[in-house]
């Protein structure tokens, strides 16, 4: 199986996003048209997918989920561990779960990985080119991980407003993603 990639400027999230829900609800397709034809009665409840959202700490996952449900994204504090956000989108529900990106967290993430179908990966694309580095090879540990690598991965070049912020084609460059 092919990984689904989508790698996105701030601009662009929100459709990425619906993109990467709307792969996911293909596979429901099939039962909601039976549905649709067989059944009488409520309509059925909004399918909910499991994603993991990584990236270095500071790269903006909780101010970013915090957007997404409508939430302040002031005064957001460093994810010491993990947290867990629903989504609500019009087809689906993505209940997101972030993992903390501070470098004695990081070891951890693979732990948490099991029952993903979907990942969100946040870099700094304003960062140091160090920490731009460690998240490009955060990302391809990632990719490469056995219980990531089937997966839509959808990717945000984040930290856009800064001055300092690459494009996406500065933040990948010639570095290939498989
Ligand atoms: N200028 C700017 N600041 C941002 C952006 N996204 C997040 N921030 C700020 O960056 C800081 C860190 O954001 P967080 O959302 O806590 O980052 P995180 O990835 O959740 O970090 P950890 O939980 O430690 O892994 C906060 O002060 C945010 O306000 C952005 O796109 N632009
Ligand atoms: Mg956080």
């Amino acid at each position: 199986m092919s990984v689904t990639l989508v790698m996105l400027s701030n601009f662009f999230f929100s459709f990425g996003l619906n993109f990467l829900s709307q792969c996911l609800i293909k596979r429901n397709k099939f039962f909601k048209c039976f549905r649709a034809l067989c059944c009488k009665g409520p309509p059925p409840a909004r399918p909910e997918y499991d994603l993991v959202c990584i990236g270095l700490t500071g790269s903006g996952k909780t101010s970013l989920l915090s957007k997404l449900c409508s939430e302040s994204p002031d005064n957001v504090v460093s994810t010491t561990g993990f947290s867990i956000k629903a989504v609500p989108f019009q087809n689906a529900i993505l209940n997101i779960k972030e993992l903390g990106g501070a470098d004695n967290i990081r070891k951890y993430w693979s732990r948490y990985y099991q029952g993903s179908q979907g990942v969100i990966f946040v870099l700094d694309s304003a960062s140091s080119e160090d920490d731009l580095e460690t998240a490009r090879n955060e990302l391809h540990s990632a990719l490469q991980h056995p219980q990531l690598c089937t997966l839509p991965f959808l990717i945000l070049a984040n930290h856009q407003d800064k001055p300092a912020a690459r494009s996406v084609q500065e933040v990948f460059g010639t570095h290939k993603l498989h």
